[in-house]
């Protein structure tokens, strides 16, 4: 009988390689907690969405950095169930982002979060490593950041051979000291949702569509992915591959890095006028469906409101994610102005709509993902 069940299923996993087979990060050698996270998070996703907002543990448009303050909280109650950080000017050995955060309190942040049993993504805005070199590229707007688009040689200036290459090694050196520095209480890595070279298909940053060859972003992520995973042994890192805007999965795709660098199908897409509603629609259906057959995680990990409207949370936003397994939805950062700060009716942080896609079933903030236990086996 035993041999009869053993051969039976030795045929279930030969005629069905994925029989059995739990979601895995594409670090094989990611920490228990990271595994736990991917795979919660890919059960989640079909459960309801998450809501994120970047730097909302930061600052606000009339506050700078109060600890456990959030504009979200403020509104809602709650914190964001995933929460987002930025770590531009991180690769110069600065002590504050392109933002003016400190990056000390950038971590105390993710810390914090953490240990409330939120989601922490990160993003990367790196200076163009060409251009900035160039004293002349000073006296252009926006020269030498990401936004310079001047050059297309950039991206191969950093790869193997390229004449960038020992500079941006020392970048990625930068961002493997902090990102081995997240820790725990116990000491235990805090594992993070990465997504740097963001929105490839729009070519506006120095890894955009029309400013390297599909092959030299792939190269980029790879090279990335390497360093960090395999030359510095970092394996608390789920790495979210993102793209602006696209009408087709080919487009998605372009400089698609593989499946062995990357965990999450991530996309953004702001809202610019009446055809977002069905463009949107359009993007995560076919984003989310490669994503699950892949095995991957999803996200709208940019969004946001561009026209006014009342209801645009509950009415456009939350009716096409529910219909897709989208894992989170992020806003972006509410900037601090100084010029809110004394105004005499700053505003509230969210439209008032806000509160009925909080309120919904469909949401998740962070009371809801602390009873999931993200971290924990499964
Ligand atoms: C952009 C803008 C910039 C900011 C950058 C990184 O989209 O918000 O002002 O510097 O993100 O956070």
């Amino acid at each position: 009988m035993k041999s009869f069940i053993f051969s039976f299923l030795l045929a279930l996993l030969l005629i069905c390689p994925s029989y059995g087979k739990k979601p895995f990060p594409a670090d094989r050698k990611a920490t228990k907690e990271t595994v736990n996270l991917f795979r919660s998070l890919y059960n989640l996703q079909k459960k309801g969405v998450m809501y994120g907002h970047q730097d909302d543990l930061m600052y606000g448009s009339t506050w700078w950095y109060i600890k456990d303050r959030s504009d979200t909280k403020d509104f809602t109650g709650d914190y964001p169930a995933v929460a987002g950080f930025e770590l531009g000017h991180l690769e110069l050995g600065n002590e504050r982002s392109l933002d003016s955060v400190s990056f000390a309190q950038i971590a105390e942040q993710i810390k914090a979060h953490y240990k409330r049993g939120g989601v922490i993504t990160i993003s990367w805005h790196a200076d163009n490593p060409l251009t900035m070199q160039d004293p002349e590229s000073k006296l252009h707007r926006q020269g030498g950041t990401a936004w310079d688009v001047s050059s297309k040689e950039v991206v191969a200036s950093v790869l193997p051979g390229g004449k960038n290459h020992e500079m941006f090694n020392t970048w990625l050196e930068r961002l493997a000291a902090f990102f081995m520095g997240l820790k725990d209480d116990n000491g235990t890595p805090i594992p993070i949702i990465f997504r740097p070279y963001h929105e490839h298909s729009g070519s506006f940053f120095w890894w955009g569509t029309d400013i390297c060859t599909d092959d030299e972003y792939s190269d980029l992520w790879r090279y990335t992915v390497q360093f960090l995973r395999d030359k510095k042994n970092i394996h608390n890192i789920l790495y979210a591959y993102n793209t602006d805007r696209v009408t087709s999965l080919e487009q998605y795709m372009r400089g698609y890095p593989g499946d062995d660098v990357i965990d999450m199908l991530s996309l953004d897409m702001y809202d610019r006028g009446e055809k977002f509603g069905g463009e949107l629609d359009s993007a995560l259906g076919f984003v989310t469906e490669e994503a699950v057959k892949r095995n991957k995680l999803t996200a709208l990990s940019e969004t946001g409101e561009r026209r006014g409207m009342a209801d645009w949370w509950s009415g456009v936003l939350l009716p096409v994610v529910s219909k897709y397994p989208v894992g989170y939805v992020l806003t972006w950062r509410h900037a601090y102005r100084q010029k809110f700060v004394k105004s005499a009716n700053p505003g509230k942080p969210f439209s008032d709509d806000f509160m009925n896609f909080y309120k919904s079933p469909g949401t998740l903030f962070l009371k809801e993902v602390r009873e999931e236990n993200l971290y924990k086996r499964r």
